[in-house]
């Protein structure tokens, strides 16, 4: 079975029971007039990791490993967004408004699409989320299921929002989570260090964390 060198200790995992959970590597994170960037926020960080990501999906598929992608849209009504959600932080354009990218962080709109060198391609799947974690109001829990998936390698943005949510909501259900740790970012890199501390923590509190280039050892 492959083992990495990881954090707080070595991750063993076999790829026919793996899947790389990529969160949320849409427009509306990474591109500039997506909600992102009306959030405040420098888009940079978060477009630094895509080749990085490139190269994990590339090895999860020559290694025949489930590759999943999350996308954080809503339906045009807004009837899976709670009111809270859309009033926070008062935006002047906020969700389900026109911006420049379509209505933001809605589901067919270009911002709600994933990045152009991230499309999922034929055998990944999709799970459109509502929320921040990937587990909240989704099939989620029962695709990994059906599929006997029991180890999530963990990687996208934001590292303290979405995948640390998805991450958390994984290993409360039982699965050995690793996040890859230079597949993953913030708007604010500090808040991504800090993270990935406190994931690994108290013996992997919540899971391992480990460089991409220890996975592509460990498989290559
Ligand atoms: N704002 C922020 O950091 N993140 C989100 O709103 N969603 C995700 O992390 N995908």
């Amino acid at each position: 079975m492959p083992t990495l060198a990881a954090r707080p200790y070595a991750y063993a995992f076999d790829p026919a029971h793996t899947a790389v959970v990529l969160i949320d590597m849409q427009r509306d994170f990474l591109e500039p007039g997506g909600f992102g960037e009306l959030l405040g926020n420098d888009v940079r960080p978060l477009q630094a990791i895509v080749p990085a990501c490139q190269r994990l999906l590339a090895l999860a598929r020559a290694q025949g490993m489930q590759v999943l992608h999350t996308q954080e849209a809503h339906d045009p009504l807004l009837a899976d967004c709670p009111p809270s959600k859309k009033a926070r932080g008062g935006l002047a354009c906020g969700i389900g408004d026109p911006g420049p990218l379509g209505r933001v962080l809605v589901a067919g709109e270009p911002g709600a699409d994933f990045v152009p060198a991230l499309k999922p391609q034929p055998g990944d799947l999709v799970i459109r989320k509502p929320g921040k974690g990937a587990f909240h109001a989704t099939g989620l829990d029962a695709i990994l299921h059906a599929r006997g998936i029991t180890h999530l390698l963990i990687a996208g943005v934001t590292t303290e929002v979405c995948v640390q949510t998805t991450m958390r909501e994984a290993n409360d259900r039982g699965y050995e989570c690793l996040l890859v740790e230079d597949c993953a970012a913030s708007y604010f890199p500090a808040f991504h260090a800090a993270v990935v501390e406190m994931l690994v923590a108290q013996g992997g509190i919540v899971g391992w964390a480990a460089p991409l280039a220890a996975l592509e050892a460990a498989l290559l």
